[in-house]
């Protein structure tokens, strides 16, 4: 079995995309998931339970050699551990693992076996390492949902940074990307809401139901009217508790003599709100006015009620924009759309403050208390979504895209230029390798001044110009661009052809989606809210770093949805979230997981081959697996190199330099290896036969490293 399945993809003498996928198909009929490709660890989803993850098997991978057991996620993070201790080749001390692959190809499961085996290996058997892994239920209670593709989708990008102290945690930290708050009032068919909301409904006894003014789950517009089934209910139920428990752990505010905090009172009313709030409806009066439908009046004062706002404020907030010009106050009625689009921006607004309350506390509770001057190293592990291509693809297809570009950028910069680089020090001709770069198409986004993103905000600050205008400045502007196609139709459309394929985008509210503003009217609503948590929300804002500033000491451009004028637009708060991610990413050592879906039906034991090696394709792999087997791909010291090999020559006491290299070398007979000024270049199959020279000589070479060692022991 082991000739026939190998461990490393790199290591095939075919590079064929069949023998690629035999050996794939091989390993995953034997529930061996995992396979390098080189350095690179790639994870098949197995959809089913795998007794690989146990106690035995995560004490197996602490600070093993990498060939010596079979490919693991444990590795991945034994390895990247061992790098930041500095007990591996030297590098930099911070490491960065990067994790991608499509919706439901296993990023999130593996970055949470990453965490485990990461707290393990720093025995950290401490509160902190409980609070650390507690932080992912909780996010995923309120990021994640239900959708076609995942039944516990991610709806959020995250890169976790592990802060450490020699060997020891000291503390985390979260970084959130592109919330999809839209879920908050829409899910497509076949998907859900967020998980609170139904772990809520199910979970809280008939008691709390009454306090927080919640009814029977199938009334509300913002769940499509729809629940579970009593045993997904039973389930929601558990993780409710789940929930309540992680939050208690992470160690949100301790509960009050009255047995119930206030902060999770709060959290859980606003969610209450949200839902009362879908319910509200419109109609517009023979005089052609706009007011609240009849049924909708309970519901404006339960939201009302439950958002801790006067009843006829928030009814204006929702039914007419007020704003300030030249010191005057002017009010501008809605009409029906506009105040169900009010309506719907309030809840959305509410929702992704409470979640970036969330993530704010976790920061503020897991920050690490050490004394500034302590150098911290760091581990940081990215699962951010992977390459979008709808049917229709929007401004967050958009978004995903380019930071998945960016994320290639960042592979093909460490697989291919650092090789580059090595080989150009080591003074080894660069041969034939080429690559397909992307910068070209991360420039038609991010080059200043006149990149798509800046076009966008350049439109986006003109209140009369629409999303045609937009597609209209684009078409002119790129239309030679070799990644950018001018599409002609009536509707605001335009295709980029991404590193993983053309995507054709959907122009219509990008402009609206990039401002992101909420009426002023709308934040005074909540900062005189009486619900405390409500108030701190709107009148704090979230700082770059994940935690809560008081309003006064906002930056100067503000960072979350504020309706300031000043505000950065929703583009360029994600490209300076990407810069300051790729940053850190640069600086630090990279490791790679590319998780693969076997098939579309979440089935155990079901691989589609086509689907496969479409993701080997776009995932950078076939590519990857290429250049590692054009290249050179192991490359010892001379010093490793004489010592292994020196056997060859019957001659064990040889001088660890180069010359006795290659007097090895030319006695065997093998060419196509290169020279460089510290160590020897192969090709994968140099080491296969080097392998079968020295089991030839093996015994011989036995009976001379047994005489060289007793002669050694005599002469001490
Ligand atoms: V998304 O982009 O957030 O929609 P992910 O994160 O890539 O997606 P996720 O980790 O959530 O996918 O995995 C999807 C499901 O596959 C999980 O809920 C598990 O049921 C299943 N899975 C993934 N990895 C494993 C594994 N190593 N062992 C067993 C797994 N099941
Ligand atoms: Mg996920």
């Amino acid at each position: 079995m082991e000739e026939k399945l190998p461990e490393d993809l790199a290591s095939l003498s075919e590079l064929e995309e069949k023998s690629l996928l035999e050996v794939l198909t091989g390993r995953f009929t034997h529930d061996l998931i995992y396979t390098y490709v080189g350095d690179i660890l790639v994870a098949i989803n197995p959809f089913k339970y795998l007794s690989i993850y146990e106690k035995e098997v995560s004490e197996q991978y602490k600070c093993h050699e990498k060939k010596s057991l079979p490919p693991h996620i444990f590795a991945v993070a034994d390895r990247a551990y061992q790098s930041m201790m500095g007990r591996l080749a030297t590098g930099p001390r911070n490491q960065c693992i990067v994790i991608s692959g499509e919706s439901g190809a296993g990023k999130t499961e593996s970055t949470k076996l990453l965490l485990k085996h990461i707290m393990e290996l720093c025995k950290a058997n401490s509160q902190l390492e409980q609070q650390i892994l507690q932080v992912n239920p909780l996010l995923e209670a309120f990021g994640n949902a239900q959708t076609v593709m995942n039944d516990n989708s991610s709806r959020f990008g995250k890169y976790i940074q592990l802060r450490f102290q020699n060997s020891s945690v000291k503390g985390a930290k979260i970084n959130e990307y592109l919330l999809e708050k839209s879920r908050v009032v829409h899910q497509d068919e076949g998907e859900q809401n967020f998980h609170i909301f139904y772990f809520m409904l199910a979970g809280i006894s008939t008691e709390d139901k009454e306090i927080y003014g919640l009814l029977d789950p199938t009334h509300y517009r913002y769940l499509n009217g729809r629940f579970g089934k009593e045993d997904v209910v039973q389930a929601w139920r558990l993780k409710f508790a789940e929930v309540f428990n992680a939050m208690d752990m992470v160690g949100f505010e301790e509960q009050t003599f009255t047995s119930r905090s206030q902060e999770k009172v709060d959290m859980m009313t606003i969610l209450a709100g949200i839902l009362s709030l879908g319910n509200i409806a419109f109609e517009t009066t023979d005089s052609d006015a706009l007011k609240v439908s009849e049924e909708s009046r309970g519901w404006l004062k339960a939201t009302a009620g439950q958002f801790g706002v006067q009843e006829e404020d928030l009814l204006k907030s929702l039914t007419c924009t007020t704003s300030v010009t030249r010191g005057e106050c002017i009010q501008r009625l809605h009409n029906q759309q506009q105040a169900e689009d009010a309506r719907d921006s309030i809840a959305k607004v509410a929702y992704g403050r409470v979640f970036g309350w969330i993530v704010s506390k976790i920061n503020e509770l897991l920050a690490p208390k050490v004394d500034c001057d302590v150098e911290l190293s760091e581990i940081g592990i990215l699962d951010i979504f992977g390459f979008e291509n709808f049917a229709v693809n929007r401004f967050e297809q958009l978004c995903i895209n380019l930071a998945n570009e960016q994320l290639q950028y960042f592979f093909n910069h460490h697989i291919f230029l650092m090789e580059q680089k090595e080989y150009k020090e080591e003074g080894i001709t660069w041969e034939t390798i080429t690559y397909k770069d992307n910068k070209p198409i991360l420039d038609l986004f991010l080059t200043k001044p006149i990149g798509i993103l800046s076009l966008l905000d350049e439109q986006s600050a003109f209140p009369q110009a629409t999303d045609r205008d937009f597609v209209d400045k684009l078409n002119s502007k790129f239309k030679t661009a070799p990644s950018f196609e001018v599409v002609r139709s009536h509707t605001p459309v335009f295709t980029i052809v991404h590193y993983a394929g053309k995507v054709q985008y959907n122009a219509s509210g990008f402009l609206e989606k990039n401002r992101d503003t909420i009426p002023a009217n709308i934040r005074e609503l909540f900062i005189n809210s009486v619900t405390p948590l409500l108030s701190v929300l709107f009148a704090a804002t979230i700082s770059r770093t994940g935690t809560l500033m008081p309003r006064k000491a906002k930056l100067k451009v503000a960072d979350d949805n504020f309706n300031s004028t000043r505000k950065q637009s929703v583009g360029a708060q994600f490209k300076h979230s990407l810069a300051v991610l790729m940053e850190k990413m640069f600086a630090a050592g990279p490791h790679f997981v590319r998780c693969i879906k076997p098939n579309r039906s979440k089935q155990p034991d079901q691989l589609d081959s086509k689907l496969i090696m479409d993701q080997l394709r776009y995932n950078g792999l076939m590519e990857t697996i290429r250049i590692r087997r054009d290249g050179f791909s192991w490359r010892p010291k001379f010093r490793e190199f004489a010592e292994r090999y020196n056997i060859v020559l019957l001659k064990p006491d040889l001088p660890l330099d180069k010359n006795s290299c290659m007097s090895i070398l030319n006695s065997t007979g093998l060419s196509g290896w290169k020279c460089g000024s510290s160590r020897l270049f192969f090709k994968y199959w140099h080491q296969e036969q080097l392998s079968r020279l020295l089991e030839r000589l093996g015994r011989a070479a036995l009976v001379i490293q047994k005489n060289y060692r007793a002669r050694i022991c005599r002469r001490r």
